[in-house]
């Protein structure tokens, strides 16, 4: 079972190691601290919410925000591991890619879409649009088992920390690199939020991703039912940030090809600027809050981070 799943993951090439290193390192230079055009948005940058738009019924996303500090001190934890891995050490593997196994967990309060119990083509659905977004950067995912849970407090209030918690350790399988999916009615319009690599050692029985049921494709969170709010969760569970983390501060979201971003956008703003010369905001990827309709992008440098994440955090963990 374990060399099996070993199996499925792509190693780095040595010659490439150097490559992601450059990549990585133009983001390890921006390190600075600086924040002098973060302005006006602490309140939506200190808690990793903000509503979907001015008027919208949803909130784009949950997912905590980690510190100036957090950011760096995981920074340089993984410039660690991929220096070890360089120097060949055998405990510093490194992947570039791989098929990762899905646990998709359903809560429900009863049967039928209106109860949170979402149909198996909802799920395919879901996973298509995953393995459609995450392909062109050597991500799979394979749905090895669905369960179903009929519990009406998990599924209205799956986002008080106490039922997340009964939830997630009465029903989380794998280890480090298996995803696990919860789909339930967090209330508030909340689509969704998810733990980052780094948490899984202190946390392991929180790692996961937890989302609205209706925003799976076919449900009824128009304009945000297209799938998406998975493949931006996911975004996070593989260690990326938001691309407006920061503002317009040098480090924003530790990638340097996405241009920094003063806020999150919402609706599709094609042409927002909101950091002088940096080049136009970056809508249409995946890890701003924009519709689904409209995000349909990751970078050469994301998909640097998710592979160094992966490894430092995940790959055989
Ligand atoms: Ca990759
Ligand atoms: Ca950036
Ligand atoms: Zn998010």
């Amino acid at each position: 079972m374990h060399s099996a799943r070993i199996a499925r993951f792509v190693f780095l090439p040595a010659v490439l190691i150097g490559a992601s290193l450059l990549v990585f390192g133009c983001a390890i230079d921006g390190t600075d601290g600086s924040s002098e055009d973060v302005t006006g948005d602490d309140d939506l940058l200190g808690n990793g919410s903000g509503n979907a738009n001015g008027n919208a019924a949803f909130i784009r996303c949950s997912t905590r925000t980690p510190s100036d500090q957090e950011a760096a001190d995981v920074d340089a934890h993984v410039a660690q591991h991929m220096a070890a891995a360089k120097m060949g050490s055998p405990g510093a593997a490194t992947v570039t890619g791989g098929t990762i196994s899905v646990y998709f967990h359903v809560i429900n309060q009863g049967s039928g879409i209106n109860n949170g119990d979402v149909s198996s083509t909802m799920i395919n659905d879901q996973m298509k649009v995953l393995n459609d977004a995450y392909a062109p950067w050597g991500w799979s995912f394979n749905l090895v088992a669905t369960d179903r849970t009929t519990n009406a407090t998990w599924y209205n209030a799956c986002d008080s920390s106490g039922n997340e918690s009964a939830m997630k350790n009465a029903l989380r399988q794998g280890t480090a690199d298996d995803l696990n999916l919860y789909t339930c009615n967090p209330g508030g319009g909340l689509l969704g939020w998810a733990t980052f690599p780094s948490s899984y050692t202190s946390s392991p029985k929180m790692d996961g991703v937890v989302m609205l049921y209706s925003s799976l494709p076919g449900g009824s969170a128009a304009p945000y039912n297209l799938g998406d709010t998975a493949t931006h969760e996911i975004g996070h569970w593989m260690g990326l940030y938001h691309t407006f983390q920061g503002g317009c501060a040098k480090t924003g979201d530790y990638v340097s090809d996405t241009a920094s971003e003063r806020s999150a956008a919402f609706g599709c703003p094609t042409g927002r600027d909101s950091c002088s010369g940096t080049g136009l905001d970056p809508i249409k990827n995946f890890m701003d809050y924009t519709d689904d309709g409209c995000m349909n992008t990751f970078t050469a440098g994301q998909d640097a981070r998710m592979d160094s994440m992966f490894s430092t955090y995940r790959y055989g963990k």
